[in-house]
């Protein structure tokens, strides 16, 4: 199937977007087979917003004169990287001296059940097999040293843009992986909050790898830790590491959800669904109900839950039904928390923290406060707090009953 992306500039197909760029696409057009070359060709054409960044990340990529990064006074650490909705070990607040942080990641394409009741699916573009991608922790001045590495069987470019860096298009510039190739990028954590990393393949591939999964969360604490605006130190027990996922999926003649043999296969009918601005899920955690029933999260009354929710494309507003945001940062840790709140923001291509501390047992619904995007297309995780009810906060005086009349 062929179609035009950029009406009058290329002509697309599946075989060469699966190039990765819509610059890989162009040179694609002068018959270079799909995968037939490691490394990104000057593009013949392009438009002009991706001819800059294809420039910007070349000069980057060329620029080896620079003085040598001062290393002295680091200490290197590995970090485990565990799937979400948990969080790898770490220090709340940090010890000894600044730290360079060793971390994989595998660029794992794969093919996601995205809501069994209707057999959606998605070829899953992914950092190391989840969606969202890892949570990664580390502290205000330590850096960041990822090994991006890209599988043989993959049959898609990737790299990774991290918000919370500075530079060369948040590293996206210098970490475009073919399958089969790795890179090593290191970066210096400057600034604390959470943000959101992502894949920027380049062009229109950016929102399309975006939009299959292709982003997660890093949170920069400050090296004393979480504060109140009066400087008192927050402590939290658990970390609820939430992404937020938009699904265009593309449907049939008859409205049923299509499937396609590899990853790649749905670009075309992805990008036409993606025009429409209006997803077809909006789910926690790669699928609906990944974190509902048997797979809610578990609490205890008396636990402080810090909940971290990443939206890498989309606006959003998450809200725990019979519970609050006590402190919530949407930005900066540097910045007051938010107190007190009901319903927070999170900004599309952001993450944001809010913490929390249960007081009566039960069932939550954490959810997207467009109750729609909630109800309808998926957007709510479930959890489970076990405890003594407390009759002060709230009791059930009259239990439902018929009046009289
Ligand atoms: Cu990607």
């Amino acid at each position: 199937m062929t179609k035009f992306i950029n009406p009058g500039l290329m002509k697309t197909s599946r075989r060469n977007v699966l190039r990765g760029s819509v610059l890989a696409g162009a040179a694609a057009m002068t018959g270079a087979g799909a995968m037939a070359a490691r490394r990104t060709p000057m593009p013949l054409k392009a438009d002009a917003t991706s001819a800059k960044l294809y420039k910007v990340a070349g000069e980057q990529t060329a620029d080896s004169t620079a003085k040598s990064a001062d290393l002295s006074g680091y200490t290197r650490i590995k970090q485990e990287l565990v799937a979400p909705p948990f969080a790898p070990e770490h220090e709340q607040v940090a010890t000894g001296g600044p730290k360079i942080i060793e971390i994989t990641m595998e660029t794992t394409e794969r093919l996601m059940v995205v809501d069994e009741d209707t057999g959606a699916s998605v070829w899953a573009l992914t950092y190391n097999g989840s969606v969202p991608g890892p949570l990664i922790i580390c502290h205000e001045g330590d850096m960041i040293e990822l090994t991006l590495r890209n599988p043989e069987d993959s049959v898609m470019e990737h790299n990774i843009d991290f918000h919370a860096s500075t530079g060369a298009l948040g590293g996206g510039g210098l970490t475009h992986v073919y399958p089969g190739e790795e890179t090593v990028l290191r970066w210096k954590a400057t600034k604390p909050g959470c943000f959101t990393y992502h894949c920027a393949p380049g062009g229109a591939m950016i929102p399309y790898h975006v939009t299959h999964g292709m982003n997660g969360a890093v949170m920069v604490l400050p090296r004393d830790g979480l504060k109140d605006k009066d400087g008192n130190p927050l402590k939290y027990d658990k970390i609820a590491y939430i992404g937020e996922q938009d699904y265009y999926l593309p449907k049939d003649e008859n409205g049923e959800f299509k499937t396609y043999e590899v990853a790649g296969d749905d670009y075309a009918d992805s990008l036409d669904a993606m025009r429409t601005l209006t997803p077809t899920h909006s789910v926690f955690n790669g699928a609906v109900g990944a974190l509902t029933g048997e797979n809610a999260l578990k609490f205890n009354v008396g636990e402080t839950v810090l909940m971290i929710h990443n939206q890498a494309n989309r606006d959003t507003r998450p809200h725990l039904i019979g519970g609050h945001g006590n402190y919530v940062w949407e930005t900066s840790f540097s910045d007051d928390p938010l107190t007190g709140v009901e319903t927070w923001f999170v900004r599309g291509g952001c993450a944001a923290a809010a913490m929390y501390t249960f007081e009566q047992p039960g069932v939550y619904a954490y959810v997207n406060h467009n109750l729609i995007e909630a109800a309808l297309l998926g957007a709510t995780a479930h959890f489970i707090v076990e405890g003594e009810w407390d009759n002060n906060l709230m009791e059930q005086v009259v239990a439902p009953r018929p009046f009289a009349t």
